[in-house]
């Protein structure tokens, strides 16, 4: 074999292996700085739930928007795809890295304990996002930002008792179902524990049932259209989240019926992303208790004061309001996300 040829057969070989070598492992972003690039910077590992509503994109969009290398960061993110056990599988993969900082969005409240132990033991800060974790041992994490998630429940029991009032039917028996959010989510477990505590002050409301459409616009479809064939005569849907609300909307419309403020079906959602007030304007979503996903600024501000040595808020509660069908289009231009 000629001398030439083996140099070329060498090269093509090592252009192939450096092809796969380099490039990132799948579910994560890969950051594009040298090593040496990369010592002076805050290196930032999180731990994303995945792309299943317009709200966690909205989420996601916050963090990378916040964490630019411009501003002094490494980040990557790992993308569970909804699966817990990846989140833990990636959280192990960020220790191994020596991240800075681990930022978790727990995708479900159990589990936890042992994979941020291995953080804690790893000197690793970790500040969970979004959703809570179920532990006894609030060492394992420096600090938590998110929603007050049962307050979001009781709030929809206020946004509905006021829409029943102006329909003037708050006296009549009211049919109702949920579609909730990923069984054993902190959104999911608030949302519907603060609204089934305040529909027993309601005795004309009737709960038909509650069903999971895992936060995903496909599944709530399906769960609203066995609802539909099971309940002839639905007057309310509760839906955790806005992207459920568009399924139930394709449902109840397929179903030859009508939603909305002047439709046959309430609907109360949760989130209050850009096309929930598209819907709310066309008519066909009643109201949404918000729930705000832009915590980029929020982690980065507690980042900031650990790099700075000083004491961080162990809990961080997020503002938050509800809107109405009737104000959408005056409100909808101011939404940030
Ligand atoms: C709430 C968040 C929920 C949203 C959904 O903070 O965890 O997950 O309500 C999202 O849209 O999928």
């Amino acid at each position: 074999m000629k001398k030439i040829n083996i140099i070329t057969t060498i090269f093509i070989i090592l252009i192939i292996s450096c092809m796969f070598s380099c490039s990132p492992a799948p579910g994560y972003a890969q950051p594009s700085l040298t090593s040496a690039e990369t010592d002076d910077l805050i290196y930032v590992g999180f731990v994303q739930v995945g792309a299943e509503s317009d709200w966690r994109i909205a989420n996601t969009k916050s963090m990378k928007e916040t964490f630019t290398e411009v501003k002094g960061y490494k980040f990557e993110m790992f993308d569970a795809q909804q699966n817990t056990q990846k989140q833990i599988t990636a959280l192990r993969d960020f220790i191994l890295k020596d991240v800075d900082y681990l930022v978790l969005a727990p995708n479900t409240e159990a589990g936890w304990d042992t994979v941020l132990g291995e953080a804690k033991e790893a000197g690793i800060p970790v500040i969970i996002v979004d959703r809570m974790i179920k532990t006894n041992d609030d060492s394992l994490f420096t600090a938590w930002v998110g929603s007050d998630f049962k307050q979001q429940g009781y709030d929809a029991v206020t946004v509905l008792e006021r829409i029943l009032e102006k329909r003037g039917i708050a006296d009549q028996e009211v049919n109702i179902v949920t579609l909730q959010g990923n069984l054993g989510s902190t959104a999911q477990i608030g949302r519907t524990e603060g609204f089934a505590e305040k529909l027993s002050e309601h005795p004309n409301w009737n709960m038909l049932d509650r069903q999971s459409g895992d936060f995903t616009q496909e599944r709530g479809q399906e769960v609203m259209d066995l609802f539909l064939k099971t309940y002839p005569d639905i007057d309310v849907v509760i839906s955790e989240n806005d992207n459920m609300a568009f399924g139930a909307i394709n449902a109840i419309e397929a179903a030859g019926k009508t939603c909305g403020p002047n439709g046959d079906i309430i609907i109360v959602s949760f989130d209050g992303v850009r096309a929930a007030f598209e819907a709310m304007i066309e008519g066909k979503i009643d109201a949404c208790v918000e729930c705000n996903p832009l915590h980029g600024p929020r982690v980065e501000s507690i980042i900031q004061a650990l790099e700075r040595g000083e004491k961080v808020e162990k809990f961080v509660f997020v503002k938050e309001s509800v809107f109405y069908a009737e104000d959408a289009a005056s409100l909808i231009d101011s939404r940030d996300y």
